[in-house]
C-alpha cells in the first residue's frame, strides 16, 4: 500500500495527522498574557515589548476581554485582527453564513442586510477565521489609524498565516483619522446600504496601500480578466456603489473604475439588483462566470477559496 503514497499525500498526511504537542512552561506563558492591559496590539507590544506574533488578549474602552491575533512583526508590528469576511459558499445567495451581506436572502426591503459593517455585533473565533467569518469587539472599539490585509487559503491555521497568505498589504497616511478611527465610525458615514447612491461619484473613500506581498499587476490578476478593464491596483476602496446601486463594503487592492463592483469587492447590504439574487453574499460576484474559471469577470480560484483577514493600527 505504502508506495502508492506519493509525496503530496505524506505531507498532507504529516500536516493533519496529530494533535500538537505543547510543555507546561508555554502554557503557562500563553496564559500570562492575560495579565497584559491593552485595547489593541500596539498598545501590548509597546507596553510589554511583545514581539511574537500569536494571540493576545484585549481589553475595550469599556471592559471587555476578548483574544485576538496579534502581528507583531509587520511594518513594525502592531496589527490587531479584528475581523474575516469568509465565503463558506459562493453557490448559497445570501444563505446563513453570509453575516457580511444578508443571511435573509436579496431583498430590496432589507437594504441594509445584516448591518454588520456598522453595529457591535461580534461572531466567530479567531482561530477559525479562515474557517468562517470573525469580527471581535477591535472592530468598533480600537482608536486606529491604518489598516492592513491579510487574503489567506480557507482552513490554514493561525500560525501559518502569514507564510501561506496570498497577498498582505497596508496603508501607512493614518487615513483611519479622517473617519473616527475605525470602519464601524468610516461605514456610518459611508453606508453599506442599497439604493443610497450611484456608482463612482457616491463611493466612499479609496486609499493607497504599501505591499508586504504581491504589487499592483498581482492584484489586478486575482480578479477577473473583465474586470481588469475597470480596475486600478494599489489601493483598498471603501463603499463602492454598482451599476445596479447595490453597495459592497471593500474592495481589497484596488480602487473601482467603473460600476460592477461586484466583481472585485466584497461584503455589501441586502439587495443586489442584477441577475438577481446572483449577486448577494458575502463574495458577492466573484463567480460570475463560473466557480474559480478565472474567465470574464470571475476571479481566480485562489481568490474566491481564501478569507480576507482585516488589522488594525
Ligand atoms: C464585458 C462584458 C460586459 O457585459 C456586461 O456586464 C453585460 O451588460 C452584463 O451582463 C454584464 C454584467 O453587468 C457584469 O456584471
Ligand atoms: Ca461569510
Ligand atoms: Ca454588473
Amino acid at each position: 500500500m505504502l508506495p502508492l503514497l506519493t509525496m503530496h499525500s505524506k505531507t498532507t498526511l504529516a500536516f493533519i495527522s496529530v494533535a500538537p504537542k505543547v510543555s507546561l512552561s508555554r502554557l503557562d506563558e500563553l496564559r500570562n498574557r492575560a495579565k497584559f492591559i491593552g485595547r489593541s496590539c500596539k498598545e501590548v507590544k509597546d507596553r510589554y515589548g511583545q514581539a511574537e506574533d500569536g494571540l493576545y488578549y484585549l481589553t475595550t474602552s469599556t471592559g471587555v476581554v476578548y483574544q485576538t491575533f496579534c502581528d507583531m512583526t509587520t511594518a513594525g508590528g502592531g496589527w490587531t485582527l479584528v475581523a474575516s469576511v469568509h465565503e463558506d459558499n459562493i453557490y448559497a445567495k445570501c444563505t446563513v453564513g453570509d453575516r457580511w451581506t444578508s443571511q435573509q436572502g436579496n431583498n430590496a426591503n432589507w437594504p441594509k442586510g445584516e448591518g454588520n459593517w456598522a453595529n457591535r455585533k461580534t461572531f466567530g473565533t479567531v482561530e477559525a477565521a479562515t474557517d468562517d467569518d470573525f469580527k471581535n469587539p477591535g472592530y468598533y472599539d480600537i482608536d486606529a489609524e491604518d489598516m492592513s490585509v491579510w487574503h489567506v487559503p480557507n482552513k490554514t491555521p493561525f500560525y501559518h498565516w502569514n507564510l501561506a497568505a496570498i497577498m498582505r498589504y497596508h496603508t501607512e497616511r493614518r487615513f483611519l483619522h479622517l473617519y473616527g478611527g475605525n470602519l464601524y465610525y468610516l461605514f456610518h458615514r459611508y453606508p453599506v446600504e442599497y439604493n443610497v447612491g450611484k456608482h463612482l461619484s457616491d463611493n466612499g473613500p479609496s486609499i493607497p496601500i504599501v505591499y508586504d506581498l504581491g504589487d499592483k499587476e498581482s492584484t489586478k490578476m486575482f480578479y477577473g480578466p473583465y474586470s481588469g478593464g475597470e480596475i486600478e491596483g494599489g489601493f483598498i476602496s471603501f463603499r463602492a456603489i454598482n451599476h445596479e446601486r447595490a453597495a459592497t463594503a471593500i474592495c481589497s487592492g484596488v480602487k473601482p473604475k467603473g460600476g460592477n463592483v461586484e466583481h472585485y469587492c466584497i461584503g455589501g447590504g441586502g439587495f443586489f439588483l442584477e441577475g438577481n439574487p446572483l449577486q448577494c453574499g458575502d463574495f458577492t460576484g466573484f463567480a460570475w462566470n463560473g466557480y474559480g474559471t478565472h474567465i470574464g469577470f470571475s476571479t481566480s480560484k485562489q481568490m474566491l477559496e481564501s478569507a480576507v483577514l482585516l488589522f488594525y493600527r
